[in-house]
């Protein structure tokens, strides 16, 4: 699927960098262009891909400082210099645009739902976010941050992909020490998906397109994505079962976001050797992630790649019924309350930390 991935933030540009490298290295080409926009010229400086600062007269170059508030007003004024500048990137050939940012602090969380809602208003093509939950152990301030952006972030945009920083780190790491590392899965997997999507030449028809990305999020509301790989045989029909384990380990040990109880659709991609795909094995896959997430709109399809390995990645849309959610969502409110009880003059709006739908 060829995309503009735009930063937004800090987590947001670094994360996006991620992914376009990711993509670049392995050669896939979906990554049309990665843009970054923040409010903070030294988080720009480290980058290496395209970018433009905001909130200068506001905030001097030096960012908003977690307040989200700060970060949508700015993304909002300056949304006709943006928009300016992304014009040209955004051409006849890009199917989807991820607006990436982590949703605890203050730029990306107020900046990307702004910028998504933008976005839409402009360009035909789905836009989607790909939002970053504060993991357990990060501060009150980033949880109720997340809280407060979060429902818009799944309002603005045509689906949320969202990444809980808890997923995917490595144990023993604290999140900042995993960032890096994080970044890395994040890329590898997000950068998988999307070129899950590119068609190559002369392949069989179970091979995945775009159009089954896009339809598995037409629903909206929240998408999760999981990944799993393991050692496979030459021989295809010796790789009917470790298909459907690692259909098993995506969806219940590594999802993005964990413990989604329900989806309204999912997508089942296998990557690997064509010759080393079992059918049956696919099939089987395809069945138990129609049972297990209760779905009737299960795609699938296949991800030729030249590796002795097999791997399956797992998209969900409309999995906002999780149970992590559900506990996130208690930790945002848990913080706001904390954070009123300090500060009684804060003006939270506390309504937007009620149930997310
Ligand atoms: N996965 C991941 N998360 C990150 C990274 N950097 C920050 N975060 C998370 O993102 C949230 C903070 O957002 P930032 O992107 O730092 O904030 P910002 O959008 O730049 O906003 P301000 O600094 O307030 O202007 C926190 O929940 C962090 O844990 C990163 O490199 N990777
Ligand atoms: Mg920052």
């Amino acid at each position: 699927m060829k995309v503009v991935l735009i930063g937004v933030g800090q987590a947001g540009g670094k994360v996006t960098q991620a992914i376009a490298e990711f993509d670049h290295e392995m050669g896939f080409g979906a990554v049309q262009d990665a843009f970054a926009v923040n409010t903070a010229r030294s988080d720009l400086s480290a980058l290496e891909i395209d970018s433009m600062l905001i909130g200068q007269d506001r905030v001097k170059g030096h960012g908003v400082g977690g307040d989200n508030e700060l970060g949508a007003e700015i993304m909002q004024d300056e949304a006709t210099e943006v928009m300016d500048q992304l014009a040209g990137r955004i051409d006849s050939r890009v199917e989807a645009v991820m607006v990436v940012a982590g949703l605890g602090g203050g730029t990306g969380s107020g900046g990307a739902p702004a910028l998504a809602r933008e976005l839409r208003r402009i360009h035909d093509i789905p836009i989607y976010v790909l939002g970053i939950l504060p993991g357990r152990d990060e501060g009150a301030i980033y949880q109720a941050n997340a809280g407060r952006s979060l429902k818009t972030v799944v309002r603005e945009s045509d689906s949320s992909l969202l990444i809980d920083n808890d997923a995917w780190r490595e144990s023993g790491e604290s999140v900042e020490e995993g960032f890096d590392s994080i970044n890395e899965q994040i890329a590898q997997r997000v950068g998988l998906l999307l070129a899950s999507g590119e068609t190559v030449d002369g392949v069989a028809e179970s091979v995945v397109d775009s159009s089954e990305i896009i339809n598995t999020l037409r629903g909206g509301g929240v998408a999760s994505l999981g990944y799993a790989t393991a050692d496979a045989s030459e021989d295809a029909g010796e790789n009917v079962n470790v298909i459907t384990s690692l259909a098993r380990n995506a969806l219940m040990t590594s999802m993005s976001l964990p413990d989604a109880v329900e989806a309204e659709a999912a997508l089942l991609v296998v990557a690997g050797a064509p010759d080393r795909i079992s059918r049956k094995g696919v099939e089987r896959a395809r069945k138990w992630v129609e049972e297990e997430t209760g779905s009737l709109q299960v795609r699938g399809g296949d991800f030729p790649l030249d590796t002795e390995r097999l791997g399956v990645l797992v998209l969900l849309g409309g999995a906002e019924r999780s149970r992590r959610l559900d506990e996130f969502m208690q930790r945002a409110r848990d913080a706001h309350e904390e954070s009123h009880q300090r500060d009684p003059t804060e003006t939270f709006h506390s309504e937007e930390l009620e149930d997310l739908f």
